[in-house]
């Protein structure tokens, strides 16, 4: 990661699976291969124009491709490291995912490769490359041309012409090809007519990249089922949270509360909380309002998580919280620095 950024390096894309890269199989769509051969005869259908802005690129294909339903924490920390020990020797790089847990990948790649000084950009697509009228040729087009942008640093999700804060993207809808959005904070970029458009100061350039410092922990021991994640329904009983959070395996749990950051004021219930936070467990909440941020103790009904040592997840989303949960939980650090950092903004997440 020291090598110096040029843009006359190629872009590394890896493909990690997705419907991109799927084929139809007896069971449904499945993952296929091949990706080098298939992206570059797709790609070659592009105007020339278009073509002649594209960068030269590598394809690598991780030696099993997913449905990103299947991928597990051990997923993100073989991708960071991946990326991580390759990164010199390439301009920029790109994923191609699945969508369907595209945003928790881009959530942990941003916190495990804190300080990056080029860009990784995370796509996919709601249909594979060769379906008619698919997004994905669009999607690996928009991702090569911001993959060479030396003023982006950072991990940013490329979708439907807009380029997203890695750490604040999240799949909103399950079919339509625009189908990823940043509730909370705006986009990083965006196609425009046949350029591509970069608003450097709402990256982390300018914000605080800082030096290269990437954190790649062993996910391993977190990814048994380390962090929990709970949204609270109206009548939720105590021994139900408790079945969660008494279990020793469980060291943290993002809990999705209501509004701007409420919860019952039920004594039997906050005791749960306040045992497991008294334990050592990390817990923190977010709202289940896609948008806004919670701040916990703003009325009667939150001051009860407050007292419960409830950690506030501001306006992170549920992948970023939940991702900042394990990575903190993987490091070897005590219990009021994980709280500490949880509460900082690390790459622009809250
Ligand atoms: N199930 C697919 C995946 O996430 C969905 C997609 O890529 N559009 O791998």
């Amino acid at each position: 990661m020291t090598a110096p950024f040029s843009v006359d390096r190629p872009v590394l894309v890896l493909y990690v699976g997705g419907t991109m890269g799927m084929v139809a199989s007896p069971r449904g769509l499945a993952v296929g291969g091949n990706m080098n051969a298939r992206l570059h005869s797709a790609l070659a259908t592009l105007p020339p124009t278009r073509q002649a802005r594209l960068p030269a690129f590598v394809v690598k294909e991780t030696e099993k491709p997913i449905d990103s339903s299947a991928a597990t924490a051990i997923d993100w920390q073989r991708l960071a490291h991946t990326i991580a020990k390759d990164l010199p020797d390439y301009a920029g790089v790109v994923v191609l995912h699945g969508t369907d847990t595209l945003a928790w990948t881009a959530a942990s790649l941003a916190y495990q490769l804190q300080g990056l000084d080029r860009p990784v950009i995370v796509t996919g697509a709601m249909l594979p490359l060769e379906a008619p009228d698919s997004d994905a040729l669009a999607n690996v087009e928009l991702a090569l041309r911001f993959a060479t942008e030396p003023r982006l640093q950072e991990v940013a999700v490329a979708f439907a012409d807009k380029l997203f804060r890695g750490v604040c993207a999240c799949k909103l809808h399950s079919e339509a090809a625009d189908a990823f959005a940043s509730p909370n904070y705006p986009l990083l970029g965006e196609r425009v007519g046949n350029d591509t458009v970069l608003y450097p100061t709402r990256g982390l350039e300018a914000q605080q990249r800082g030096a290269p410092r990437f954190e790649l922990p062993d996910y391993a021991p977190l990814a048994a089922g380390g962090v929990a994640r709970i949204a609270l329904w109206p009548g939720i009983q105590a021994w139900q949270l408790a079945a969660w959070l008494e279990d020793n395996r469980v060291q943290g749990a993002l809990l999705e509360v209501w509004g701007g950051g409420n919860a019952p004021e039920d004594p039997s219930l906050l005791g749960v909380l306040a045992k497991a936070t008294g334990e050592g467990k990390l817990l923190a909440a977010i709202s289940q309002c896609s948008q806004g941020s919670v701040a916990i103790g703003q009325y009667a009904a939150g001051q009860g998580l407050a007292e419960a040592g409830i950690l506030s997840g501001d306006g992170m989303t549920p992948e970023a919280a939940y991702t900042k949960l394990v990575h903190l939980l993987a490091q070897p650090i005590g219990e009021s620095e994980r709280r500490r950092r949880f509460l900082t903004s690390l790459v622009g997440e809250r």
